[in-house]
């Protein structure tokens, strides 16, 4: 080669690697949406593989390296995470110990630097959780954030998100994916349902049968048949695995609220231990779905023994201040012919009254004896609304499920702290619409403007009983979703819309959503995220 081609040649190398590489501008109308975006007139910052995300403090490291491995997988860019901010090219994370509003965060877009400020991990993380929903996925190219402002804190402390993993089991991936799912939604509670009838899916130590014959049916119903498969169906989860996936959820600061459910829903159980039952078994795991009669037997000293073995080993697993402890759906017929129970009722001296039943008082014996337990652990308790009808004080956060005006409103109403989950607009086992033939093929349908429009808090509510509704969940009962990817189908995008519901103060614009949302499927779509599709 001449020297005048080699000459040519590097030329041409450098132009290219030079030359400024493609770029995309990033919105800040993410999903949910921040309370204040200010754009300013100043230069956009230009995020690069030459960019630094720079925290000093290791609390935060975390949380940057989550964002640097988002951006990565969204835009392509590999931004270096480094304990020192460089003179310009920077994201820098901070703790703002001024700000007292818990999970409150602000940005600070300029030309030279983005400095995401937050009162606390938390908020540092949903800003940077900010920034990557403005990117515009799959790209491959760098990213203009225009100078700005935000600030921004979300409405609900609690905002939940459920997944039912006994009617079907998903792996440790899987659960750490829909992790992920609630992460990108800014969800703070993973509550995750992990005892019912047709399985026990927590390894007990102290009752090694729970999984060895709880956690696996002969078979299951097929679809809305009477029909049997019989395929042995069934896993769980080891201690181990548990604690892993409460460190990865603690990482996107979610907390995991495990749901043992008492006193019904109860098969797998029995089923490992009959003694705990009223007439002794034997007893079978439930095969289908609905409401078993089978039930403990409050009469049973080895039930109370039980439940304190079973929330010491849940107390030493998961470290968060609530323990969710059912109480739905117990039918209480088999305790009305039950000698033991009789006489319980009768040494407690439980007599009907105008509220409730004697039995109905009695299983909020057992509720009140497993939540006195959690309490000297430190814990407190979520039930499902019935715990009201039975009588339960108001330590207990009612989960109100069956409908906006029930549980939810009187739970409001009579001083509990409420989290509203309402089948009519927030079970995303349900399906989205007619003819659909994924989901739960009950009559009611739940599209996603249903989501978007449920209101948590209700005019009729005074000031003081408005305050006691804490937050809003969407539930996924998986009886008729068996794979991961039908999980993912169901949750996505309704997830989106209750992100919005638990977040937003704001008064709420449908289409405005719906133009915002484009832009988080992109992101679903980037991570590889089955979804059903919204124009
Ligand atoms: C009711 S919600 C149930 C669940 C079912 C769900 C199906 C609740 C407290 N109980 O056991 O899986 O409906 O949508």
């Amino acid at each position: 080669m001449k020297i005048a081609d080699i000459i040519i040649a590097v030329a041409a190398l450098a132009a290219t690697s030079c030359a400024p590489r493609r770029a995309t501008t990033a919105d800040y109308q993410v999903v949910p949406l921040p309370r204040s975006i200010e754009l300013s007139a100043g230069e956009a910052f230009r995020l690069s593989t030459r960019s630094v995300i720079a925290v000093s403090d290791s609390a935060l490291l975390t949380d940057a390296l989550i964002f640097a491995d988002n951006v990565q997988r969204l835009s392509g860019i590999d931004a270096r995470v480094a304990a020192a901010a460089p003179r310009r090219n920077y994201i820098r994370v901070t703790l703002d110990k001024a700000s007292s509003r818990p999970e409150s965060y602000s940005i600070s877009v300029t030309a030279d630097s983005i400095v995401v400020s937050g009162a606390d991990a938390a908020g540092v993380f949903y800003g940077l959780q900010t920034l990557t929903k403005a990117i515009t996925p799959g790209k491959d190219a760098d990213v203009l954030y225009p100078a700005a402002t935000i600030t921004d804190w979300p409405r609900f402390a609690y905002r939940g998100g459920h997944l039912d993993c006994v009617r079907h089991f998903f792996d440790i991936d899987s659960v750490k994916t829909y992790i992920d799912m609630l992460a990108l939604h800014n969800i703070n509670h993973f509550h995750w349902h992990l005892t019912d009838d047709q399985g026990w899916r927590i390894e007990s130590k102290r009752f090694p049968l729970l999984t060895e014959v709880g956690s696996v049916r002969e078979g299951t119903i097929i679809g809305t048949t009477e029909e049997y498969d019989s395929i042995p169906y069934g896993g769980y989860y080891t201690q181990e695995q548990l604690r892993d996936v409460v460190r990865y959820a603690a990482d996107r600061h979610i907390s995991v609220i495990p749901e043992v459910e008492l006193p019904g829903h109860m098969m797998a159980a029995l089923t490992a231990y009959p003694q705990l039952g009223c007439t002794g078994g034997p007893y079978k795991l439930w095969c289908r779905w609905g409401v078993t009669d089978d039930i403990l037997c409050a009469g049973s000293d080895s039930t109370y023994t039980f439940i304190d073995g079973i929330i010491d080993e849940i107390c030493d697993i998961f470290p968060y201040g609530i323990v969710h402890i059912g109480g739905d759906e117990a039918p209480l017929g088999k305790w009305k012919t039950c000698p033991r129970c009789q006489h319980k009722i009768r040494e407690l001296r439980l007599k009907t009254d105008s509220r409730s039943t004697a039995e109905q008082k009695l299983q909020n014996h057992v509720m009140r004896y497993a939540a006195e337990r959690l309490a000297s652990r430190g814990r407190r308790i979520i039930g499902w609304d019935e715990i009201i009808d039975n009588g339960f004080d108001t330590t207990a956060i009612v989960m109100s499920w069956r409908g906006p005006a029930d549980g939810g409103q009187d739970g409001a109403r009579l001083g509990y702290k409420v989290i509203k989950a309402p089948n009519t607009h927030l079970y995303f086992d349900y399906q989205y619409a007619e003819g659909d033939t994924v989901g739960a093929p009950y009559w009611r349908k739940i599209p996603l403007d249903t989501v978007y429009n449920y209101n948590p808090v209700p005019a009729c509510l005074t000031p003081e009983q408005a305050a006691n509704v804490i937050g809003v969940q969407g539930n996924v009962w998986t009886e008729f979703i068996p794979t991961f990817s039908e999980v993912q189908y169901m949750a996505l995008p309704r997830m989106a819309a209750l992100a919005e519901l638990q977040w937003v103060e704001a008064d709420k614009d449908y289409d405005a959503f719906l133009r915002r949302l484009a832009r988080l499927q992109d992101i679903y779509a980037a991570y590889g995220w089955n979804f059903r599709k919204e124009k």
